[in-house]
C-alpha cells in the first residue's frame, strides 16, 4: 500500500464525523443558520479538522486523483445555477462571450484583465476527476483549461494576501432586497494548487452555459459547491469579512463549511 492510501485512510478516520456531515445533503444544513447552536460548532470543528488535517498530513501540493477517458460515464450533470438571467450575463451570451474578461484585483500589485482568447492561449491542461456535490451525487468529466496560479503571479500577490474571493454573474438568490449573486473562496494554497484551473472546456467541447460557461474554476480537492462557474473577477483579499455574511461563500453562509475538502 502507497504512502499516499496509508495518509488517506487515516485522514478518512480521523475525519469521519466531519465528511458525514458534509455528505449528508443541501438541505440539511438549514439548521446551522443559528451560528451559536451546537450544530454549528460541531460543523466548526469538523471543518478545521478537515482543513488542519489534509494539510498536516496529505501536504499542500497533493494531487487529486485522474482518471482515464474510459471513466467518463455520462455528461457532466448541471445543479444550482444553470442559465443565468443577469442583463450582464444575458448581454455576454448573446455575443458569445467576445467582451468577457476575467479580472484579478485586490490585494495585487498589478491588476489584471484576461479576454477568453488570452486565456484560451495561455498554456493549457487537461485533467479527468470526479466532481462530488454534497447532495450526494458524483461525475467524472475531463476539465482543460489555464492554470490559475501563474494567472496570480502576474497579478502579484501581495504578501497581505491570505484568500481568493471568486466572483460570479448569476444571481443564484432572488430576495426583496436584491439579487445576491454566487461567490465562495478559496486559501492561496488551493488558489496555486497545480490542479487549480479557470476551465474552458468541458470532455473536449467548449464549456457550455449549464456547466458555467465561459470560465468556471475547478479547486480539484474541494466539493461541488467550491468550484465556481460564471466567474469574472478574482479578488485577492486578507479576510472573508464584508463579503456575504463573511463566511466565505453563497453556501458557506448558510453553514456549508468553508474548507469544503474530499
Ligand atoms: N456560479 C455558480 N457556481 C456554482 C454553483 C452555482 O449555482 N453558481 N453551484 C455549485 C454546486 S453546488 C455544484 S455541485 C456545481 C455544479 O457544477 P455543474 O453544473 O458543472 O455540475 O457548481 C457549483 N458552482
Ligand atoms: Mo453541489
Amino acid at each position: 500500500m502507497s504512502g499516499l492510501i496509508t495518509r488517506r485512510n487515516f485522514l478518512r478516520s480521523s475525519v469521519l464525523a466531519g465528511s458525514s456531515l458534509v455528505l449528508a445533503g443541501c438541505n440539511q444544513f438549514d439548521f446551522l443558520a443559528d451560528k451559536t447552536g451546537p450544530g454549528r460548532q460541531i460543523m466548526e470543528r469538523a471543518n478545521v479538522l478537515t482543513y488542519q488535517a489534509q494539510r498536516a498530513l496529505i501536504g499542500d501540493q497533493a494531487l487529486a486523483r485522474e482518471y482515464s477517458a474510459s471513466e467518463i460515464r455520462q455528461g457532466q450533470r448541471p445543479n444550482g445555477s444553470t442559465d443565468p438571467s443577469t442583463p450582464e450575463y444575458l448581454f455576454l451570451k448573446a455575443e458569445n462571450f467576445a467582451s468577457y474578461t476575467l479580472k484579478v484585483t485586490g490585494l495585487v500589485d498589478r491588476p489584471q484583465s484576461f479576454t477568453l482568447d488570452q486565456l484560451r492561449n495561455m498554456p493549457a491542461r487537461s485533467q479527468i476527476t470526479r466532481h462530488d456535490c454534497v447532495e450526494g451525487w458524483s461525475c467524472i468529466a475531463k476539465w482543460t483549461g489555464t492554470q490559475l496560479g501563474p494567472i496570480l503571479d502576474m497579478a502579484g500577490v501581495k504578501p497581505q494576501a491570505r484568500y481568493c474571493v471568486y466572483h460570479c454573474f448569476d444571481n443564484i438568490q432572488r430576495t426583496l432586497t436584491g439579487d445576491i449573486l454566487y461567490y465562495t473562496s478559496s486559501d492561496l494554497i488551493d488558489a496555486y494548487h497545480p490542479q487549480t484551473i479557470l476551465s474552458y472546456g468541458l470532455n473536449d467541447q467548449v464549456l457550455p452555459v449549464s456547466n458555467g460557461a465561459p470560465i468556471r474554476l475547478r479547486i480539484e480537492r474541494a466539493l461541488g459547491y467550491k468550484q465556481p462557474k460564471y466567474l469574472h473577477t478574482i479578488e485577492l483579499v486578507d479576510s472573508l469579512e464584508g463579503f456575504g455574511k463573511g463566511r466565505g461563500g453563497y453556501w458557506e453562509d448558510t453553514g456549508y463549511d468553508w474548507y469544503g475538502g474530499i
